[in-house]
């Protein structure tokens, strides 16, 4: 069934993201999540810059006044008190004005600056916003090296499954049992008002993301203190392989902008990053997995954020054939390329939120990373099975992966801004 009746034409993904705009900043979709969260604007603002292009640069204007005073980008901003969502700014009890989350999200905004300052078609405009986020952009990621990687071994931790984008992926299983429940303050879930519960994460997920953020409010936010005690301390692929491409793409803006002063930082974390990805290869299941950095175990698992390499740009000729092996694999198991957990996997689970289902922010940075390995036959599968999911279900926030079924919320931003930017 279509989303809310709606064809899936250029004129109604607009409307989609003018839907979603609360005034500078959109919201993924309304009542399930009506606040402003990092990655989903970064890809909202390349939506926008297809047709308004003020408006775009005005998404990232306003997540950059979300930034804490250590550099840290907040994976939520909250504009606007709003009940319909939960945990809301009193459950984290962070001190920040506007108040926001005390986690990020993965680092899409300096290779989206970097895209949208050359699809321009306002070159003033352009310009002039990228110099003036271009530190925001600067002080995040080595926010990212100081708080998630003092000991400079050129990949960063995250301390909580929300901080990948993938909350309930099968990647966490492991990591996430060993998160005691004991600290707990009472909370409330509003998600599985709007969506049915099978394409949730589970109530144990709940209790251990909430057990999280009890404990990190109880330690002031305060990032040594979280860095010596977070019972989840996980190496992410997806965070790791966003991280690696926006240093890249920070780089080449530095240039662009004719920038000198950070250059040879960023080189350095380039070049540390590179060499360290070899820890979290995995030739058992052709991509990248997590490291959990508490016992020191590679989670092995093939997940659509382990195939992130080739958007990274980190994978060798042979990992890369071994990618397009096992992705092969996949597409002949689901009609549907990209699964977010391999289909071959028994932790497979296709309507389950980041368990099994596709996502089209995912299907985006996959589908441009095989472009640029000169794999233009899959790369073209990841792009058109996508079309075929959105036009055969609308603008829903992500799909099972054989039936097509539209999953999760609809009338959803990302899908929208993928389309207009990417697809159509
Ligand atoms: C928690 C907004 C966000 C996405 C994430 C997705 C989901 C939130 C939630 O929604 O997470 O951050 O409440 O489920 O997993 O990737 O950014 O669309």
């Amino acid at each position: 069934m279509l989303d809310q009746g709606s064809s899936v034409t250029r004129e109604n993904a607009q409307r989609v993201l003018r839907d979603n705009d609360r005034g500078g900043y959109t919201v993924p979709t309304a009542r399930l999540y009506p606040y402003q969260w990092l990655w989903d604007s970064g890809f909202s603002a390349l939506g926008w810059q297809t047709f308004n292009e003020p408006r775009a640069w005005e998404e990232l204007r306003r997540l950059a006044t979300g930034q804490w005073p250590d550099g840290m980008i907040p994976h939520i901003i909250f504009h606007k008190v709003d009940p319909n969502y939960s945990p809301g700014p009193g459950a984290w009890g962070t001190s920040h004005q506007p108040p926001t989350s005390g986690i990020s999200q993965p680092p899409v905004l300096a290779t989206h600056l970097r895209w949208m300052l050359e699809c321009t078609c306002d070159q003033a405009l352009a310009e002039k916003t990228a110099r003036e986020l271009y530190p925001v952009l600067v002080r995040a990621h080595r926010w990212w090296r100081a708080a998630r990687d003092p000991e400079r071994t050129g990949l960063v931790a995250i301390y909580h499954p929300w901080e990948s984008g993938m909350d309930n992926s099968a990647m966490w299983d492991t990591p996430m049992a060993n998160v005691p429940t004991d600290i707990l303050d009472p909370y409330e879930r509003r998600d599985t008002a709007y969506i049915a519960v099978d394409q949730r994460p589970q109530k144990s997920d709940y209790d251990r993301y909430m057990a999280l953020v009890t404990r990190f409010k109880r330690a002031g936010w305060d990032p040594e203190v979280l860095w010596a005690e977070t019972p989840f301390k996980v190496l992410d692929p997806t965070t790791n392989c966003v991280l690696h491409r926006a240093d890249r793409d920070l780089l080449a803006l530095s240039d662009q902008l004719g920038i000198e002063n950070d250059r040879a930082e960023i080189e350095g974390w380039i070049a540390r990053g590179r060499t360290a990805f070899s820890r979290l290869w995995s030739e058992t299941q052709g991509c990248y997995v997590p490291l959990d950095m508490l016992t020191g175990e590679k989670i092995e698992i093939g997940t659509s954020g382990g195939m992130l390499g080739f958007y990274a740009g980190v994978a060798d000729d042979a990992q890369a054939k071994r990618m397009v092996q096992a992705l092969e694999e996949w597409g002949r198991a689901v009609r549907y390329l990209v699964p977010s957990t391999s289909p071959l996997d028994l932790r497979f689970e296709p309507r389950r939120y980041w368990r099994g289902p596709v996502w089209p922010n995912v299907n985006w940075m996959i589908g441009v990373g095989l472009a640029e390995y000169g794999f233009s036959d899959l790369a073209r599968r990841v792009r058109e099975d996508l079309r075929s999911l959105i036009q055969s279900s609308g603008f829903y926030e992500y799909w099972e992966p054989t039936t097509s079924e539209g999953l999760g919320g609809a009338h959803f931003s990302w899908t929208a801004a993928t389309w207009l930017a990417w697809i159509d």
